[in-house]
């Protein structure tokens, strides 16, 4: 069981990372299943691709469409070892009390509670064939707080340790827990779904090389391919151009004592 020719669902599939997840799997072998809510964007892919990419409606965010989704499957579709949790977004920059609880409702609905239901879906049958691999998408702002980062750096720390809590649960089976967290990567429309502005999101790049969703999707094909005995827990990357920021100090805070 498992190997190049299982078959995996990578969620967002329809732009960024999931996109170049979904195509350098197809290329080395792999069967995908391609979820993502725009629907044309995956049937495009799919047309591209050939018959070893099965595009998917799903919105994260639709706990009734992910339980039914391995039921809705072909049968030939159905045996699902490889899920990568890579959907998921962050919504505004503005610092607390400022942002709006509507954004921050949808982070949480997508990048955590999404991705917590797909597992609890996916992982039974995985267990049941004695194969598996689930791979998700954190961030450094899971690890590193920055201003602005708030809501979406809390659903990526979430997300780092639901995986590392996923693999001890799983101790004792042969499934794999992988958390991919990047810093600065460009070439996706995250940060245009940020800011809701292309010129504030062009120039986040601006005079950098940051990673680029072909990195992301090399990586996943790395943790993928080591031998079924090693387990990647955690992978943090950055572009050469960025590092942590250490702590921030402010010097005039008027204090009531
Ligand atoms: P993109 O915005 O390019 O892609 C996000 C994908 O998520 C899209 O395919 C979108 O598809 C999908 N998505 C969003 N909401 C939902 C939903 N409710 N249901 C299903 N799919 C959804 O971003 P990236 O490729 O850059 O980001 C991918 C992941 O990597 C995210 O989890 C992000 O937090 C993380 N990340 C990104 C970094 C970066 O700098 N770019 C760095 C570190 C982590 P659709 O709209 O069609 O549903
Ligand atoms: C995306 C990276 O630094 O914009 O997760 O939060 S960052």
């Amino acid at each position: 069981m498992g190997g190049r020719n299982s078959i995996a669902l990578v969620t967002g599939a329809s732009s960024g990372f999931g996109q170049a997840i979904a195509c350098r799997l197809v290329k080395e072998g792999y069967r995908v299943i391609a979820a993502a809510r725009r629907k044309e964007r995956l049937d495009a892919l799919a047309k591209q691709l050939g018959e070893n990419l099965f595009p998917y409606s799903l919105d994260v965010t639709d706990m009734a469409a992910i339980r039914e989704l391995p039921k809705n499957l072909p049968p030939n579709w159905q045996a699902i070892d490889i899920l990568i949790n890579n959907a998921g977004l962050a919504l505004g920059t503005a610092p607390i009390p400022e942002i709006s609880l509507e954004d921050w409702e949808q982070m949480v609905r997508t990048n955590v509670v999404g991705m917590i239901e797909l597992t609890q879906t996916l992982i039974g049958g995985m267990i049941e064939r004695g194969c598996g691999h689930v791979i998700s998408l954190g961030s450094t702002a899971g690890t590193y707080p920055y201003k602005g980062g708030n809501v979406y750096g809390a659903t990526k720390a979430f997300v780092k340790q639901f995986m590392l809590n996923l693999k001890t649960d799983l101790l004792g089976t042969p499934i794999r827990v992988t958390n991919i967290e990047p810093g600065l990567c460009g070439g996706t429309e995250f940060s245009e779904i940020r800011t809701r502005d292309k010129a504030k999101a062009k120039a986040v790049y601006e005079g950098t090389q940051p990673l680029t969703a072909e990195d992301i999707a090399e990586t996943v094909s790395w943790v993928l391919g080591l031998p079924a005995h090693v387990n990647i827990n955690r992978i943090e990357m950055m572009p050469v151009c960025q590092a942590s920021g250490g702590l921030a100090v402010s010097r005039n805070t008027k204090h009531q004592d």
